[in-house]
């Protein structure tokens, strides 16, 4: 194979909460990311430790109307297939469809919604790709039930998974269930709604509740397989390699041990059963999951038919409590600072090589076709005099990992696609905020709510609509 396959699925990929605003619309519910304000507040909310769940109303919440793709589907979908976007990436919110959660019925407006959003896609032959949780619980479920720590959640979400599956079957063929999944580890309220209280053991709940979305999972995996012939449904790993900063086994053990906190989640997925090092885990750190006696079977007769990952960028990890000062400040996951690779001005690593990497091993393992369904660079993006956005650095950035991507295919890894981050402006998940921007289309909106959400192109526009037309030839 010299090339990206025939057919290759390239596009763009996004969140509800973080692009449709209008988030009280339509008898839509209140959302965990909802309560979510920018940085300096949402920091202790993402640790986790969040005591009252009420917004308060004299913030400006940027995801409250984000960049309004509520009311302005439309017109951003248009600019997609301009683009020549094959597929565009996008999560249903749960709350719009069942606001408290655990609804006797769904809402007919919210159904709607995506129907009418499917139906513009299918006008310019743009493939959906679903995720059906991207970092949104309805709030009810928070307070009602815990959130995923509870067993109940699994029932609530396999409705859920069951209904949109029913109402769609003939306009969504590609699924993704959980966002991330392991992100339930670092962020347990973005990745589960789980608020600890004082005193609880974090890691026990963390890990029931990660119990409870994988069972979930392969329950929405056997649902969409009863009810779209044809469906393939995925699951999704914030992905990206843990190198060792050194050839001491013991960090290399270290990195392996990294990756496997990761790797657990899709281990299970795709494997459909929990690994020993899971379990010697569990037993060692005293993590005792409770399992229900057809849990075993679920998650082994409904493995995912396809790997979809993130990649933004790679880590480093040592023993060495010297080298362990060097830490970056940025990643996610933690991470020592690479010497060899630069980072992004939100101190996120950038490692293209890092992407081919993390595709071989993740094809090595799992020996199931990948969809690389986030990928980009987050940054501040200027306009000049003229309102335009000369965004080389992101072109920059994009190639590289395109190259590698390639490389990758080269290798035989099996793609099906690459929908980047954000390819219109959106409310960071991370920060919360507008400022920091990945689109190939800018958004006149800040973070104070400022602008007038006029959508612009930006220089990587035209580069991307070449690499879409000539399928990867011309990076
Ligand atoms: C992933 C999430 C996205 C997203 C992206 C970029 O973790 O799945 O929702 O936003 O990262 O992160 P950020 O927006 O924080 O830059």
């Amino acid at each position: 194979m010299s090339g990206f396959p025939k057919g290759f699925l390239w596009g763009g990929a996004i969140a509800a909460n973080q692009t449709e605003g209008a988030y009280l619309e339509d008898g839509k519910g209140l959302t965990t990311v909802d309560l979510l304000p920018t940085r300096d507040k949402r920091f202790p909310v993402m640790l986790g430790k969040l005591s009252s769940y009420e917004p308060l109303e004299s913030e400006f919440y940027p995801s409250h109307e984000a960049i309004d793709f509520y009311h302005r589907y439309k017109e951003d979908i248009a600019l997609f297939a301009e683009m020549g976007f094959k597929t565009l990436r996008l999560s249903i919110s749960w709350a719009r469809i069942f606001p408290n959660g655990d609804d006797a019925e769904p809402n007919e407006a919210g159904l709607q919604f995506y129907d009418d959003v499917f139906d513009e896609l299918k006008k310019h032959n743009i493939e959906p790709l679903v995720t059906l949780a991207h970092f949104d619980v309805p709030v009810n479920l928070v307070k009602e039930y815990g959130s995923w720590r509870n067993r109940k959640l699994v029932d609530l979400f396999e409705k859920y998974a069951r209904t949109v599956f029913t109402r769609y079957k003939d306009k969504v063929k590609y699924w993704l269930t959980f966002n991330e999944i392991n992100m339930l580890l670092h962020l347990p309220f973005v990745g589960a709604g789980l608020v600890f209280e004082e005193g609880e053991n974090e890691q026990q709940i963390k890990y029931q509740a990660a119990h409870h979305q994988l069972v979930a999972s392969a329950l929405a995996v056997k649902a969409g397989h009863e009810i779209i012939p044809d469906a393939m449904i995925g699951c999704m790993l914030a992905a990206g390699m843990t190198y060792p900063y050194s050839s001491n086994p013991d960090d290399v053990m270290d990195a392996m041990d990294k990756d496997r906190e990761s790797f657990f989640f899709i281990d299970v997925q795709s494997r459909g059963e929990y690994p020993g090092y899971a379990k010697r885990f569990f037993q060692e750190n005293g993590i005792e999951l409770e399992m229900e006696e057809n849990d075993a079977n679920i998650l082994k007769e409904n493995t995912v038919d396809y790997i979809g990952f993130s990649y933004y960028s790679s880590r480093v990890t040592s023993t060495d409590p010297k080298v362990q000062e060097n830490q970056t400040s940025g990643n996610v996951f933690g991470s020592i600072k690479n010497p060899y690779l630069e980072t992004s001005e939100w101190g996120w690593t950038i490692d293209p090589k890092g992407l081919r990497i993390t595709a071989n091993q993740l094809y090595d393992r799992y020996q199931k076709p990948l969809f690389v369904v986030e990928n980009g660079l987050g940054a501040v993006d200027v306009p000049n005099e003229n309102g335009e956005v000369i965004d080389d650095y992101r072109i920059q950035y994009l190639q590289a990992h395109l190259k590698e991507m390639k490389e990758a295919i080269q290798d035989g890894v099996d793609i099906l696609g690459y929908t980047s981050w954000g390819p219109i402006d959106i409310v960071s998940a991370s920060t919360g905020e507008m400022k920091k921007r990945y689109g190939y289309i800018y958004v006149d909106r800040d973070n104070d709510g400022n602008g007038t959400l006029k959508r612009t192109k930006k220089k990587s526009f035209d580069w991307y609509k070449q690499v879409i037309k000539t399928n990867g030839e011309e990076l």
